[in-house]
């Protein structure tokens, strides 16, 4: 059978990636960084902090004014992906690429920390999808085929915590995930998982993602995510910083691949950048030899994804004034929903445009050396050493836990006594602990500790899993591979129930915004009237459309009484036909620079006006006009005629003028009179023996190309049309010699 491969205009086929999956072999392991590309010239320009540019994409929407260019900023760009139904994930992993994504991040469902095992098969999540071995191989399998197509490696990342962390790990090393996010602090701190188990957990863990190249992602960032006052736990960040990077150093990990989470702590109206970039600095310094992953603030982000979208712009200018190795982006939808398709798309896109339109920013300004931001910086790392002296001076970390020392509110050394306080026996998985045997054996690759494997007889410094002749890392068909455990809830019932809508095949069509046929729509209404009358009026309105389950997401007040802004959700309860929808035929449109190089070596003069009684003239001068991109941006010598121009006159200008072309506009269409007027055009340039050496082209809102060419009209516009739609057909239509 022929291998499945994307076809750059069909919809990726789901059907095919779980085929013979039990089979599939990741094709490489670990973590990819992208290609800097300095002096990268793209179009008319130079790049100095961008990435070797993809093969296929797709660019910014301003993109097609420059030569549909894409360039790619130095950082892999994030995107978390978490819709709780793998297959429907695997379409929206191929538009974030296409959008210049390289780490897809897979948020696995709600509470999955707390299974003490793997978990099987495909079932569906909430808030994410249930991480298994079927999933991330079906996802990996995906990425593979993926990055064949846009010509960059993807890397592939989800979650090494909870209490099941090594047995994830190994999992994520046999099927090739390229990163995770490994922080015992998480565990203990969040998951109220006991604290020796999670850290004697983490050696494994760790020394099983360094065996399998995979990039570490800590776990600080919760802490501001869970304070009070998420900019006050700046010193204890550091420290929380600190204690997993050296810790994953002694487990063996490269400090390369061991990045920072770090999110701009506080958010506007606060002051943020003057408050964030001294911590960006600090950072930096304390920690030079290991990677920054930059993650936008969502402590504070609210229902409008135009606030949300502002904050990542302004957390992406710290990362231009600093650094990110890995640009995370959070989808501005965050505050309101499970994350929809377009807003992974959009978060991606505003990584690039901010990135990119940041580039070589650095060049020409500098950090100051002297004042508040020294001063800061300063300041917030000798909070962290006195936190990390107490720490020490109260018995180590896990003596400070247990007096509620992190997650304090308080900005070190000022104490609030609210941090999170647990014990070193309690928590989930206490007392699991047991110390391995003088005889301990783990014939297994990448074991962290004591394993005595002399009294086997294997010589020192040999892999272990030697004496059993390689274990899964070595040989995969070791590793047994359960399909599904559960006959309801499994994707291919899911997909069962979707089929007569799934891609590539289906002539049906439905909106989605999260998984196939959901028929989730999405409404922007404003009222003239307060907000919760407003939001009754959306609802109400919602309703009338046959909008089932209608749904406010989000409410902004444009003024206490004289408006509000709704965003509602609902669904559409119906498919449509692809084959009954009529698609207009696209209007012909040349290269820019094509039209104006044909007027440059040929040059052209047109007559204009509007014909007949007709006084509007708007529209026409919108054609003609170089302001908005009309036909004398390409050099079309043009004579304005004015208004009311009597057909008899255009047809004598452009005579006596010598032009090459009459451009008749007829807005009045009482009576027909805009195709009779057209129609008499015609009659006289033939009377006067001159159509076919002119060009006449009409145009007006209720002007339709078939009637203005049965009219007589070489050719007719109609409602939005553009200079170059007319610049195209003359330069197309020329009679002349
Ligand atoms: C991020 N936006 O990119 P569970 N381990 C660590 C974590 O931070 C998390 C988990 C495990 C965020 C992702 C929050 N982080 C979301 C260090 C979650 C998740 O939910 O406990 O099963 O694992 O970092």
């Amino acid at each position: 059978m022929a291998e499945y491969r994307l076809d750059p205009d069909s919809a990726i086929d789901v059907r095919e990636i779980l085929k013979d999956l039990e089979r599939y072999r990741p094709r490489r392991r670990g973590w990819i960084w992208r290609k800097p590309a300095p002096g990268l010239k793209m179009g008319d320009f130079v790049y100095h902090d961008a990435s070797e540019p993809l093969k296929r994409s797709v660019p910014l929407p301003p993109a097609h004014h420059f030569g549909g260019i894409d360039p790619q900023p130095a950082p892999v760009i994030t995107t978390e992906i978490a819709s709780g139904r793998f297959e429907d994930d695997i379409r929206r992993m191929r538009m974030a690429a296409h959008h210049g994504a390289d780490h897809i991040m897979v948020i696995r469902t709600a509470g999955q920390s707390h299974f003490d095992s793997l978990i099987e098969g495909t079932p569906q999540g909430v808030g994410g999808v249930p991480i298994t071995r079927k999933q991330v191989r079906a996802q990996r399998k995906a990425l593979d085929l993926i990055e064949d197509e846009v010509g960059r490696p993807i890397n592939y990342h989800s979650y090494v915590s909870g209490v099941a962390g090594p047995e994830i790990a190994v999992m994520f090393a046999e099927e090739g995930v390229n990163g995770a996010h490994q922080d015992p602090q998480y565990n203990v701190l969040y998951r109220n998982i006991n604290m020796l188990r999670s850290f004697v957990d983490a050696c494994e863990s760790k020394t099983v993602m360094a065996w399998g190249g995979m990039a570490q992602i800590d776990g600080a960032h919760n802490a501001n995510a869970t304070s009070r006052d998420a900019w006050k736990v700046m010193p204890e960040l550091m420290v929380q910083h600190a204690i997993n990077c050296q810790f994953s150093v002694g487990c063996g990990m490269r400090p390369d691949l061991i990045c920072l989470s770090t999110v701009p702590p506080t958010a506007t109206p606060a002051p943020c950048v003057y408050m964030d970039l001294p911590y960006a600095v600090a950072l930096r310094e304390l920690f030079a030899g290991f990677r920054m992953r930059a993650q936008m603030n969502t402590k504070y982000i609210q229902s409008s994804t135009r606030e949300a979208t502002v904050t990542h712009v302004l957390n992406m200018l710290i990362s231009k004034l600093t650094s990110a190795d890995i640009q995370s982006t959070i989808t501005p939808d965050e505050g309101r929903n499970v994350p929809w398709h377009i807003y992974n798309i959009e978060a991606c896109d505003t990584a690039k445009q901010t990135l990119i339109g940041l580039d070589g920013l650095m060049r020409m300004v500098q950090l100051r050396e002297d004042g508040p931001l020294r001063k800061q910086a300063r300041e917030l790392k000798e909070r962290a050493v006195l936190y990390m002296e107490e720490m020490l001076s109260q018995g180590g970390y896990f003596k400070a836990v247990e007096s509620g020392q992190f997650v304090d509110s308080g900005f070190y050394p000022e104490r609030n006594g609210d941090g999170i306080a647990r014990q070193a026996d309690g928590g989930i998985g206490a007392g699991t602990l047991t110390r391995r045997e003088a005889d301990y054996l783990a014939p297994v690759t990448a074991h962290y500790g004591y394993n005595n494997t002399a009294q086997y007889g294997l010589k020192e410094g040999r892999d272990p899993s030697e004496l059993i002749g390689g274990c899964t890392f070595q040989n995969p068909d070791l590793i047994s591979y359960i399909d599904e455990l559960d006959e309801e809830d499994n994707v291919h019932r899911r997909m069962e129930q979707t089929e007569h809508l799934r891609r590539p095949g289906s002539s049906l069509v439905k909106p989605e915004m999260e998984w196939l046929g959901d028929g989730t729509v999405m409404l922007t209404l404003f009222f003239p009237v307060e907000a919760k009358l407003a939001q009754a009026a959306a609802l109400e309105a919602a309703r009338r459309m046959n909008l089932e389950e209608p749904e406010v997401i989000s409410v902004e007040i444009m003024h206490p009484a004289e408006g509000t802004r709704i965003e509602l959700k609902g669904k559409l309860p119906f498919a449509l036909k692809a084959d009954e929808l009529v698609i207009p035929r696209e209007p012909e449109v040349l290269d820019e620079e094509q039209i104006r190089q044909a007027i440059q070596e040929r040059p052209m003069s047109v007559v204009a006006g509007t014909v007949g009684e007709d006084e509007h003239s708007v529209g026409l001068r919108e054609i003609i006009d170089i302001k908005h991109g009309g036909i004398e941006k390409y050099g079309i010598k043009v004579h304005y005629l004015g208004t009311s121009v009597p057909p008899e006159k255009l047809v004598n200008a452009a005579i006596e003028l010598g032009a090459d072309a009459i451009l008749a506009s007829a807005i009045i269409s009482h009576d027909n009179i805009h195709y009779k007027n057209i129609a008499l055009v015609d009659r006289l340039a033939r009377e006067m023996g001159v159509r076919d050496r002119l060009v006449f082209l009409a145009g007006g809102t209720q002007v339709s190309s078939e009637m203005a060419r049965e009219a007589g009209a070489d050719e007719g516009f109609g409602r939005g049309t553009k200079g170059v739609h007319v610049a195209t057909a003359l330069v197309k239509m020329r009679k002349k010699l």
